[in-house]
């Protein structure tokens, strides 16, 4: 249903826990969609070659300390540098595949021990960014997340910050009724995963864009 080369792609956001699985489902769905020989881009916030997100990896990787309000804010920004990018390849009918977006960036944030950081606070910069056609919550217990081999070393990946972050994604999801979340549980295998996912993508791609004009989010 792409053929008509005036139409905008798709823009697609991968969300879930660390270990869900979600990059090697982005990478599954970018080879599935390939393989119909369409054009698509994998986009990966954070985004760590730009100048915002080489200031992220350094304080992911405990290299480096900031305030919890300016990490929040260099996230989000790290996002916004990349829209005209984003709008631009959607409207030369691209479509888009993005892993982690502004969900995990609202969640991740108000999930630590600071109260300034609610979860309105913390969502508040994303406001007006492009809003998905469609996000796929890759939904998994943190228990049966840190089983897959364990977290990784990076500052976020303990169990008590994604039990957190779960709960956040749930409550945040919840509060935005106009946006077609497709809440996948990716503690089944991969295969079954990907089944679920390329699923919904078709869905999306036989339904056709909603609106040529992209949403924004509220
Ligand atoms: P990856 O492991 O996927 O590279 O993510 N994060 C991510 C935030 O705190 N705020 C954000 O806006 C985004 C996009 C989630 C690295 C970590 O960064 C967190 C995990």
């Amino acid at each position: 249903s792409n053929e008509n080369p005036s139409k905008r792609g798709h823009f697609i956001v991968i969300e879930g826990l660390d270990r869900s699985g979600k990059t090697t489902q982005c990478q599954m769905l970018c080879e599935d969609i390939g393989g119909l020989d369409k054009e698509f881009k994998y986009i990966k916030f954070p985004d760590r070659i730009t100048p915002t997100g080489q200031v992220i990896n350094a304080y992911l990787q405990g290299e480096a300390e900031h305030s919890d309000e300016t990490m929040h804010l260099l996230f989000s920004a790290n996002r916004w540098e990349a829209v005209q990018g984003i709008l631009r390849d959607l409207k030369a009918g691209h479509t888009i595949v993005v892993d982690r977006y502004a969900f995990s960036g609202a969640v991740y944030s108000a999930a630590k021990e600071n109260p300034h950081l609610s979860l309105e606070w913390c969502w508040n910069p994303d406001i007006g960014l492009p809003q998905p056609d469609l996000v796929l919550f890759l939904d998994i217990s943190s228990e049966d997340a840190a089983k897959r081999g364990g977290y990784g070393e990076e500052r976020y990946e303990k169990q008590d910050m994604q039990v957190k972050v779960r709960t956040l994604f749930k409550r945040l999801f919840a509060r935005l009724p106009n946006l077609s979340v497709k809440v996948i549980d990716a503690g089944l295998s991969m295969e079954d995963v990907a089944d679920q996912i390329w699923q919904a993508y078709k869905e999306l791609d036989e339904a056709g864009s909603p609106s040529e004009e992209l949403q924004v989010l509220p």
